[in-house]
């Protein structure tokens, strides 16, 4: 039989299949080969007097460290129009940092109470100009949150963004708890910021949600400067239009991606994010930011 980790605790996984949830042991020959299961995973089980056994556990499409979580299809990236302030080049990270795992990344502009003419701001230009997705929301009144909901259906979905955007207060509002910390309560809870919590699945209209918000922190494996640019998606429909093949579009002449910044098709602040990834890579050394 196949399922899903939804969780686990103390040796324990709980794999749901249809709508069971089995508590299951994983085999030692896992831990030979250096496997761990994780939470995410689709895995084969069998099942004796009861007692699930994990048998076999399908190839992982991508794994996250923070939360632990496999398997993840969407991210939806939080930022908050005003307080905090966006930072683009945050914003690029996530973005990048989605591409390199294999996630579809929808960027969720948040508190546009706070902010008259969001539709004009400059992250949203660059995000529509990057082609992803966005909504806008106003989640402390729970304005806009049907529109990520639709979204759920058939994937594992994460939440990630910087500290104060509101990700606690969007995941709240779907796992329907108290579960997630708002700023406000771990302020006055400030030792409950220590503990360990172990990221579950939360099953929502057909789909899985992590119900822990994902990578604060990123990390940048890119094996080459040479494929940065495959992760900078606008970038796909001026694919052999270089002058010279394997442009990175840096410092060559003839280059189409450069042609199309200057006559404002892709937009300055993607195109110098790419371009100090670039450098940082080429200058050698740096995996994490
Ligand atoms: N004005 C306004 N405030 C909001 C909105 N959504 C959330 N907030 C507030 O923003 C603050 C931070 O929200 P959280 O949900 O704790 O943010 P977080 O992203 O989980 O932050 P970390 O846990 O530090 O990563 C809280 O005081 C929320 O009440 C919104 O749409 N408008
Ligand atoms: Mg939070
Ligand atoms: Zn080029």
């Amino acid at each position: 039989m196949e399922g899903t980790i939804i969780k686990g605790i103390g040796g324990f996984y709980y794999v749901k299949i249809n709508n069971d949830i089995i508590e299951c042991k994983a085999r030692g020959k896992f831990r030979s080969k250096g496997l761990v299961p994780m939470v995410g995973d689709n895995v084969i089980i069998s099942i004796k007097n009861d007692q699930g056994a994990i048998e076999d556990i399908c190839k992982r499409k991508n794994q996250l460290i923070r939360p632990a979580v496999s398997n993840v299809s969407q991210a939806f990236v939080v930022f908050a129009l005003k307080n905090p302030e966006i930072n683009l080049e945050l914003l690029n990270k996530f973005l990048l940092q989605c591409e390199m795992k294999n996630i579809k990344s929808i960027v969720c502009f948040n508190k546009i109470d706070l902010e008259e003419n969001f539709i004009n701001h400059e992250a949203v230009k660059m995000v529509e100009s990057a082609g992803y997705e966005y909504v806008f929301l106003n989640a402390k009144k729970g304005i806009g949150l049907d529109k990520i909901k639709d979204k759920f259906k058939g994937n594992v979905t994460v939440f990630c963004g910087p500290s104060g955007v509101g990700k606690s207060t969007i995941l709240n509002k779907f796992v329907g708890t108290e579960l997630m910390e708002t700023g406000d309560i771990s302020e006055k809870l400030k030792r409950g910021k220590h503990t360990t919590r172990h990221s579950e699945l939360i099953e929502i209209s057909g789909g899985f949600l992590v119900d822990t918000p994902g990578f604060s922190t990123i990390e940048l494996s890119i094996k080459s400067k040479e494929s940065l640019k495959e992760f900078f998606p606008e970038f796909f429909k001026y694919d052999s239009q270089c002058k010279f093949n394997g442009c990175m579009h840096y410092k060559e002449p003839g280059c189409r991606i450069k042609q199309a910044l200057d006559e404002g098709e892709i937009n300055n602040n993607r195109y110098d994010f790419y371009i100090k990834t670039l450098e940082e890579i080429i200058k050698g050394g740096k995996d994490k930011w």
